[in-house]
Formats: structure tokens, sequence, C-alpha cells
């Protein structure tokens, strides 16, 4: 098999979570991952493609999936055969701290010559605490690193040195820790893609197929998604992606759009080998409506079904051009709360009203499903605000009529398990309303090892404590849960055993208070050790089954014959390569 010249890696979110007894609690129950979040950062894909193009061999490593997939995979005995020339891994997502660091400190003692470089948006905002650590040589900062890390490849090929290196913070050989400004900051998208040719390339070469799947469970539901820009132009108080970070953290100050014609290309090219859903990252109507229009010119007609998100209600002509080139779309808004002085508090300025003529007018035009997500840990929410939410979403469904079929489908879920670093209300807990435990890298890394997610979450609010966000996410889960299958969204032996779990789930968070009250320190863990079975019972789609964010796939999910094609014309050219 092929030595690869750069590997990534991408670590579970608790390195050993095999073993730790934790209740993570329903932290990704409305993302594709499992709590351990094994889902990589889809960037990875752009940067090895990026540095495949410049002659470099890549190889993705998703460590998490691959020990999720099998208790017998050793990530220690597949490390040590690795013998790149530098090792990749992100901590895009705070919920990584733990596990991405101890692979850090597991790679350096395995191959103490090999350099190791951090990056991703968590990387970024801890890149001071992070470049002090023994285990990590370098971080790249931004939101784009494709070339950085290209020119980070190439002085360690030439054994140049690293001061001309954008984004780059770096350790000369006494320690000392350097900066190197946030320089690159590309306005131009179009020479990075999102290569989906590479994941099976790879997945053939180095012949490692889970290494490289995204999620567990791709295969059965390969869900894509295609990006429309970096940044963002809202700043809700809670996200570490708003235009408040951008600015402050990753030198952005306005979203850099890839451009219609483009997005369209890339909907078009992952067509060619996949009937599945792709998911168009990023509001389209965010760079105005001129742009969503060149986008349905440049589809002209989608080939595969098509799953968009708003960040604001849109107009009916919207949903109306957009059904003419994707029939039986679907789509996707945060309304976050069902009151308006809430959302407003956390810096979305629409009404439910208008959110509710949006999702009318959408549903009129022909799309076939439209989720609605709402969340806990918001500023001003209270508990009664929080089951106010829930009984408005009875009051949604009986509007939407959905007599058995989800056309609207609802999901609760908190706000968890971190508020993001760099986002308003980390960087002015005090301002919205916000307490922090956790600030720095290092407490969130100890946090993430506690033993229920009540001790993980690096916040509390004003208006809910740690204790009351837990409480009311698990009332308000068992209410939604009831209304959904009231109005025949999920069949009842679903919602039941949803109903089950979020029972046991509130008694082991009381079983595991009485245990952390107990002083005696061996005690304690032998007692949470014995927990173990029934964590890992309750630990996966606790408020909502995982599945009813699926949408219908067929059997012809992949086309394999086009797929198969696309890694054959990429084995003969890596034969050609070879031979000159
Ligand atoms: C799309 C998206 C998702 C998608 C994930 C798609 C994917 N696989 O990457 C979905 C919806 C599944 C998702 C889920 C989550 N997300 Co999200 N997500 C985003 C969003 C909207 C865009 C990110 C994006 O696509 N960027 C473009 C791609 C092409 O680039 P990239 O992946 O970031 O990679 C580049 C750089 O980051 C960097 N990089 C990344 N990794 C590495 C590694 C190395 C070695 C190097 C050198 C560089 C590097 O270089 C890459 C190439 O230029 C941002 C918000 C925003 N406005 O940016 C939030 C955001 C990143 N998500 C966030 C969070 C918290 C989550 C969740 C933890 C939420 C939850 N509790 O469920 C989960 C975790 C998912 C998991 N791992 O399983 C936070 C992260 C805050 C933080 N610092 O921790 C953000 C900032 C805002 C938010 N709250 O949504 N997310
Ligand atoms: S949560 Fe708000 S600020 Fe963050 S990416 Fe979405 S719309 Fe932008």
């Amino acid at each position: 098999m092929p030595q690869a010249d750069l590997v990534l890696l991408h670590a579970p979110s608790v390195y050993d979570f095999r073993r730790y007894s934790i209740l993570y609690g329903p932290v990704s129950d409305v993302v594709p991952s499992m709590p351990i979040f094994e889902m990589y950062p889809i960037g990875f894909t752009s940067l090895a493609s990026y540095l495949e193009a410049h002659g470099y061999r890549v190889r993705v490593l998703n460590l998490a999936h691959r020990m999720l997939v099998s208790r017998r995979f050793d990530a220690e005995r597949a490390l040590r055969h690795l013998r790149p020339k530098l090792f990749g891994i992100d901590l895009h997502w705070l919920p990584h701290a733990h596990g991405a660091l101890e692979i850090a400190r597991l790679c350096k003692r395995l191959h103490p010559d090999i350099p190791i470089v951090l990056g991703g948006f968590s990387a970024t905002y801890f890149h001071e605490e992070l470049i002090e650590r023994p285990e990590v040589d370098f971080v790249l900062r931004g939101d784009s690193t494709e070339e950085p890390l290209l020119r980070l490849m190439n002085a360690l090929a030439a054994g140049r040195g690293f001061d001309e290196i954008p984004n780059l913070s770096w350790k000369d050989e006494r320690g000392v820790a350097h900066v190197n400004p946030l320089s690159y900051v590309p306005q131009d998208l179009s020479v990075f893609s999102l290569d989906y040719g590479y994941m099976m390339h790879a997945a053939v070469r180095f012949r490692d197929l889970a290494g490289v799947l995204p999620f567990l469970g791709w295969l059965d539901y390969p869900i894509t998604a295609a990006l429309t820009c970096k940044g963002c132009r809202n700043s809700c108080r809670t996200c570490g992606g708003s235009a408040y970070t951008f600015r402050r953290f990753f030198g952005r100050s306005e979203p850099a759009f890839r451009t219609p014609e483009q997005l369209a290309a890339d909907v078009q090219q992952i067509a060619r080998f996949s009937n599945a859903p792709v998911f168009i990252l990023g509001d389209l109507r965010q760079a105005g409506d001129e742009y969503a229009e060149r986008f349905f010119h440049a589809l002209g007609s989608a080939r595969t079904p098509l799953m968009l998100e708003l960040f604001e209600p849109a107009p009916r002509s919207f949903f109306q051009k957009l059904a003419r080139v994707a029939p039986g779309f679907t789509m996707e808004m945060s309304l976050e709360t069902h009151e308006d002085r809430v959302r407003s508090a956390f810096g979305r300025h629409y009404t439910t009203q208008e959110a509710e003529r949006c999702i009318e007018d959408a549903l009129a035009a022909g799309c076939s499903r439209f989720d609605v997500f709402f969340m806990v840990g918001l500023p001003e929410q209270d508990a009664a605000s929080v089951l106010g939410t829930v009984e408005y979403c009875r009051s949604l469904l009986r509007g939407f009529g959905n007599a058995g079929r989800p056309k609207v489908l609802p999901f609760l879920s908190p706000l968890a398990p971190f508020l993001d670093p760099g986002s308003p209300a980390f960087e002015e807990p005090e301002r919205y309303g916000y307490r922090l435990f956790h600030r720095t890298l290092e407490e969130h890394r100890r946090a993430l090892v506690s033993p229920s997610w009540k001790y993980v979450l690096n916040y509390e609010t004003r208006w809910l404590s740690r204790d009351e966000l837990v409480r009311v996410t698990y009332d308000a889960a068992l209410q939604l849960n009831r209304t959904k299958r009231s109005f025949g969204l999920v069949p009842p032996d679903v919602a039941e055993a949803v109903e089950k779990r979020i029972h046991q789930a509130m008694r082991l968070i009381r079983q595991i208070d009485d245990i952390m009250s107990i002083s005696n320190e061996q005690r304690r863990q032998r007692l949470l050790d014995a927990l173990k079975p029934q964590v890992d019972r309750a630990n996966v789609s606790t408020v909502c089954e995982k599945r009813e964010l699926n949408l219908p796939v067929g059997w012809r999910r992949i086309r394999w014959a086009q797929a198969t094609a696309i890694v054959w014309r990429r084995l003969v050219q890596d034969l050609r390569c070879a031979k000159t």
C-alpha cells in the first residue's frame, strides 16, 4: 500500500469513549453523527484534493468512525504503521478537545520526528494555548487553509523556515512560539472544491473504506453537501461561525461566495455518482436574490434531491423558481423559538408569523418536507418558554395538516455541549445573560470526560441553570415525541422506544448526580463504571429518533458504475504520475 505524504486524522470527541462511562446526552441527535461526533470537517476533502493537485499524496483517516464500527480496531497500531511527512489533526469543533489532543499525543509518542499540525475553527481560536503544548508543532489558523498547508508541506520538504507561511503559529527549535499574520483569507473560492471523487479514490488507493466514510451509516444514507460561502452575514449570539466571530478571529469581514455557476456545477458533479440528497450549505439568498436566480438558471434541472436551508423567511417567488429546477425540494429553517422576543435576543429579527407564511408558501410551491429546528439555551428563554415552544409545535402541525405524511417536521435540541468559542455570548457572557463554566481549551478538554452532559456543558443562562437546562430539555422532548406520535409523524413503536430512552436518561442523570456526591473517589469511579452498559444504551437518539432526519432514499442511492469510473480514471492518473 502506498505511504501518504500527509495523513489527515479525525479523532472521536473523547478518545477512549469505548472505555469511559459518559452519558453524552442529546448533543448530536439532530446531526448525522453519533455523540462522539465521528464526522470529519468537510474541508478535509478540499484540503486533500488541493494538495493532491500539487503532487502530494494525502490520506484521510477517520479514526472516530473506525473505532465506532469495530471494537477491535486499535488506533495505536494503525498509527504506528504510518510514516507521513506531516500529520494533520482537526480541532474544528470544540467537542473534539479531548480526542484531538490525545491523538496528537499518541502520534508524538509513536513518531517523535514527524511534525503535527492542528487546524479548524477551535484550533484557530485556541492557537496560543495549543502551540504551547509539547504534542503540537504547528497550528494553521483561519477558515481556508489549503494554500498555507501546501506551503507548509513545501517548506518541510525543502527544509526551509516557516516565517513566510501565512496563518501559521509555530515553535522554533528553542520552543519559542511564533505567530505569523493571518493574511490568507481568500475572497475567491473557485480554486477549492468539495471533492467527493477524492474520497472514493482514497478508499481504493489506501484499501480503507471505513477510514474515509464521513459518518456511521453513510453508505445507507449517502447525503453530500455543496458549499455556498465561507462566513455568514448574521451574528446569532451563540454561534462561533457568526459574522462577529469571522471578523474578530478569522480575519474575514465579509462572507466569500462560491459563484452560483460553480455551485450548480458542484451539485451536478455529485449527481453523477449519487441519487441521494445534496444539502446546500448556507442560505442561497445571503448573497441576494440575483445569486439565487443565477444558481437556478445554471442548475437547469437538479438530477438529485436538493435540501436547502434558510436563515430568514423567503418570499413565495423564491420557492416557485426553486420548484421549477428542483421539484420535491426540501427545506430547513432554525426558528429557534416560537417567541419573537426571545428570537430577537438571540440575534434573529423576523417574526414567527413571517416564518409561518414562508412555510406555507414553500409547501404550496411543492416543498416535500419542511424541517423546523428549535433550541434550548437561548437568551431570555426560561422553562415556560421552552414548554411553550412544544405547545406551539402542536399548533404548527395542526395548522399544516400533517395527516400522517411528514410535511412539517419540528425538532428541538439543547445548545450542547458547548457555547461556541468566539461567539458573542462566549466573549461577552454577562451582556447576553450567560455564565461560563469553562473558558480555556484545557478546561474544555477535562470537562469532556465528565460522567454526564450536565457537567460537560460550558454554560448556563440567567434564565436556566445547568440542572434546569437538562430537566427542561428532557421534559420538552417527552412532550414533543408524544405530539409527533399523535400526528403520525413517528410510528408508535419508535415513539415508545424514544420515550423509554428519555426516561432512562432522566433516571441516569439522577443516579450520576447521586454518585458524584460520594467523596471517596475510587468508590465513585466503580459505581460510574458499573453504569456503562445502561449509559451506552441511552446515548443515541435520546430526544428524537435520529433517522427522523433522513429523507427517503431509494435502493439505487449511489450510482456504482459511475462511481467506479471516477475511481478508475484517478487510479490511471496515479499510475501515469508514478511513471513520470
Ligand atoms: C456545515 C456546518 C456543519 C455540518 C457539518 C459539515 C462537515 N462535515 O463539516 C453539520 C450540519 C453536520 C454540522 C454539525 C455540527 N456543527 Co457545524 N457548522 C457548519 C457551518 C455552517 C459551516 C462550516 C463549513 O462548511 N465550512 C466550510 C468547509 C469547506 O471548511 P471546513 O470544514 O471548515 O474546513 C476548513 C477549515 O476549517 C480548516 N480546517 C478544518 N479542519 C482542519 C484540519 C487541519 C489539520 C487543518 C490544517 C485545517 C483544517 O481548513 C479547511 C479547509 O480550508 C459552520 C458555521 C459557519 N458559518 O462556518 C458550523 C460550525 C462549524 N458548527 C459548529 C458546531 C458546534 C457543530 C456541532 C458540534 C453541533 C452539534 N452539537 O451537533 C456539530 C458537529 C458535527 C460532527 N462533527 O459530527 C460550530 C463550531 C464551533 C466550535 N468552534 O466548536 C460552527 C462554527 C457554528 C455552529 N454552531 O453551527 N455543522
Ligand atoms: S447560526 Fe446564525 S450566525 Fe451561525 S451560521 Fe447560522 S445563521 Fe450564521
